[in-house]
């Protein structure tokens, strides 16, 4: 009996191992990945002899599953109605988006309850076939999303992007089975969509006549050449046609009250001023806006409108409502009038009042309306959807209101943010920092809501922003694989989430990229790392992470890592001033970080000022962790203080020689992030008495002011001490000229150095 139990176990362990060593050479991976995958033993072979069958009404279907089994083998199966041995088939006992993929040694069958489930089934089988070639595995796939509404917006008033690339875009897209296009359309820096009764909108206001050279927060230069271009009525409806074959619904914003220069450039009528007006050539927020006195205004708005709702089937249309200021109303007898004629409270239940006009138009057409979050200020209009893109709060103040909301947060999904934590190889970008684990880790349904109220958060999108995207190529730069993580929390079950998982599945999917010639970011595929301090070990440790299954090579004494550089194994812990880089293709250097381990660094520091948190990532202070800051305001690398001056006091643990003190400040103007008005350093033995040996006055933050970094050195007389008391004095209130003005001024430090 023990003999029988003791074969019966070896036999049983014998199995297990070839199912898993079978499941692993075969294994599908597919993004976003599938509710449930089951694996069968045997492979089905496509060869050119392969017949795609689907009725008539999966012909569009069946005629992409063709191209896509054309671009990754070069052969493309015949297509018949009916008796292929790879079929598409109608199911309509399958739910919404609802899809069931089965491969068996001798047939493909694709069901959905219509033309778009059948598609993603599609999309699901051409990663299979990118990765396993003409040998799929046999599988039984069962896969419906998370989400009903998972979409990736573009900009396309900043730059304009040819109809070509509007259709690789809404093909990277269905790739991933993002099932909605935001087409941004109007913008103060161009108008891209004609309008046939105000001609001019694209005349005038589709072209600017030159643009800002460098970061606008901190340019005043521009390239004087004229820019700009638009799409006829012809060109958005092949668009939207081309979207809906490919299983995607495609929502047009057309921005209001706010962000309006380029058609007040058109027609000034419809501004608190009359003008002149012209279109912006740099970016950021624009004070002129439209008046919401003139009955005018809203005449031309839902004219355009008119024009705009037949060419978009979608029930939906996007009216903006962000970043409008209030500074032309408070002046405009017109809109004062209108004030107190609808017995209004102030200018932020005049754009309530604007925005709620217009949503009630729209319903009447039979629409709904979306705007972003700026939409809840001032009254929310009754029907509106919310997109949520100043954090999480809005989402959940309109989910509580039981209004359908869509997540769109900044530090999460915003692609026009650095993608790594080093960007002095990066092109220039707007600024903030989130990787594709950012993007992976964020969790759409906020906690705080009840399970009744999460009903409301119907989707996620991710943002495409165009300021710093001047070609299709820097778009896909932004976008991919950042889309690819956006899939996943939108399609995805969350108890699915797996992020080593999804770099392997990356990994494949980077197959289907090539194949579709798009210029991804590599950075994952080679290394990407982040570097934190561990107050525990007093270092600081770096992990690097790759798709890759080749080994990260690195270097810590600033040469470029080679083939006989060391192996990364597990996380670097660093103690010592160095330069680390690392790379998995030898010869190259991808991920480099400077580490200043100076006097200060690790010594315990104890702040006499209140940090705020929201610029307080980690939760630790990276004030003396031998790391900078970057240009991105908040990766963590930045302290942001806005109560009173900064104070701290670092104990050097020993008498130790000190003759300078270092600084790093931010200024991030638009943020309300001022330079600091002067330093003061103390030295003191006993904590008790402090004795000053240094004090520098700064340059105070103007109108004119760029954004940036700087250091501020203090430097004294060489002296020995052990404690140092180091003060920054806060800028103040902010100054009438800017938009928050009144409120506190934020000083930012990264570092405190002390040498
Ligand atoms: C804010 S997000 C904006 C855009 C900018 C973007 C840059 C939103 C509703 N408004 O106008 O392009 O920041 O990240």
């Amino acid at each position: 009996m023990r003999r029988i139990t003791l074969f019966l176990g070896i036999m049983m362990l014998f199995l297990s191992f070839a199912c898993t060593k079978k499941q692993t050479d075969k294994k599908v991976n597919i993004i976003p990945a599938p509710l449930s995958i089951q694996y069968q033993e045997d492979f089905f072979k496509l060869t050119p002899q392969s017949v795609i069958s689907a009725s008539p009404d999966l012909n569009n279907e069946a005629i992409l599953l063709q191209g896509f089994i054309q671009s990754t083998l070069g052969f493309s199966p015949q297509l018949q109605t009916d008796n292929g041995n790879i079929e598409l088939k109608i199911n309509t006992d399958l739910k919404e988006e609802e899809y069931l993929l089965s491969i068996s040694n001798d047939k493909v069958s694709i069901e959905g309850k219509d033309g778009r489930s059948v598609l993603w089934g599609i999309q699901s089988l051409r990663q299979i076939i990118s990765k396993n070639e003409d040998r799929l595995p046999c599988v039984t796939i069962k896969d419906q999303p998370r989400f009903k509404y998972r979409g990736m917006h573009l900009d396309v008033g900043r730059h304009i992007f040819p109809v070509a690339f509007i259709k690789k875009y809404i093909d990277i897209l269905s790739l991933h089975k993002i099932n909605t296009f935001h087409w941004h359309l109007t913008e103060d820096q161009g108008w891209r969509i004609e309008i046939k009764k105000y001609p001019k909108l694209t005349e005038i206001g589709g072209f600017r006549k030159g643009t800002v050279v460098g970061h606008h927060g901190s340019s005043k230069q521009f390239d004087g050449q004229r820019y700009g271009g638009f799409y006829t009525q012809e060109e958005v409806k092949e668009v939207v046609k081309y979207a809906q074959e490919r299983g995607i619904e495609t929502i047009p914003e057309i921005e209001l009250p706010g962000h309006a220069l380029a058609a007040l450039a058109s027609y000034p009528q419809f501004g608190c001023s009359g003008g002149p007006y012209e279109v912006a050539q740099t970016f950021g927020v624009f004070e002129e806006v439209y008046c919401a006195g003139n009955e005018d205004t809203f005449h031309f708005l839902e004219e355009v409108l008119d024009e705009v709702m037949p060419l978009f089937p979608s029930n939906y249309i996007h009216i903006g409502g962000d970043e409008c200021p209030k500074t032309q109303w408070k002046k405009c007898p017109k809109c004062q009038k209108r004030i107190r004629d609808e017995k209004l409270k102030d200018e932020h239940e005049l754009q309530s009042y604007f925005v709620q006009r217009i949503e009630k138009y729209l319903n009447s057409k039979g629409k709904r309306m979306i705007g972003w979050d700026e939409i809840l200020e001032g009254g929310l209009a009754p029907n509106a959807t919310v997109m949520s893109w100043r954090g999480t709060e809005g989402g959940i103040a309109a989910a509580k209101a039981h209004h359908e909301v869509i997540m769109t947060p900044g530090d999460h999904v915003y692609f026009d943010h650095y993608q790594t934590e080093d960007i002095s190889n990066e092109p220039l970008q707007v600024g903030g920092y989130t990787s594709v684990k950012e993007v992976y880790d964020y969790e759409p349904l906020p906690s705080s809501l009840s399970k009744e109220e999460q009903k409301y958060i119907i989707g996620v999108q991710g943002n495409v922003w165009t300021e710093y995207m001047k070609t299709p190529e820097k778009v896909e730069y932004m976008m991919v694989p950042r889309v690819a993580a956006l899939s996943e929390i939108a399609w995805t079950a969350p108890d699915q989430k797996d992020w080593t998982n999804f770099k392997s599945r990356l990994n494949d999917i980077r197959k289907v990229y090539d194949q579709m010639h798009i210029n991804y970011a590599k950075h994952l595929y080679n290394v990407l790392g982040e570097v934190k301090a561990d107050t525990t070990l007093k270092a600081l440790v770096a992990t690097l992470e790759t798709t890759s299954d080749q080994p990260i090579l690195y270097t810590l004494d600033g040469t470029v890592p080679n083939e006989n550089s060391k192996v990364y194994a597990k996380p670097i812990v660093i103690n010592q001033t160095t330069t680390l880089n690392a790379t998995v293709v030898p010869n190259t250097s991808y991920l480099k970080r400077e580490i200043n381990f100076h006097k200060a660094a690790f010594k315990p520091l104890k702040l006499l000022s209140t940090t705020s948190n929201s610029y307080f990532k980690y939760g630790r202070t990276p004030l003396n962790d031998g790391l900078r800051g970057s240009l991105i305001y908040n990766s963590g690398a930045w302290v942001g203080f806005n109560q009173g001056d900064f104070s701290c006091v670092i104990d050097l643990e020993k008498e130790t020689e000190i003759s300078k003190v270092e600084i790093g400040t931010l200024i991030k103007m638009k943020k309300g992030v001022f330079g600091p008005k002067s330093i003061e350093i103390y030295i003191s033995d006993d904590q008790k008495d402090y004795q000053k040996v240094g004090e520098k006055a700064l340059p105070i933050t103007t109108k004119e002011t760029a954004d940036g970094i700087s250091d501020y050195e203090v430097t004294f007389d060489k002296t020995a001490s052990r404690y140092i008391k180091v003060i920054v004095r806060n800028y103040g209130k902010l100054p009438q000229w800017h938009n928050d003005s009144g409120k506190q001024a934020y000083v930012f430090i990264d570092e405190i150095i002390v040498e």
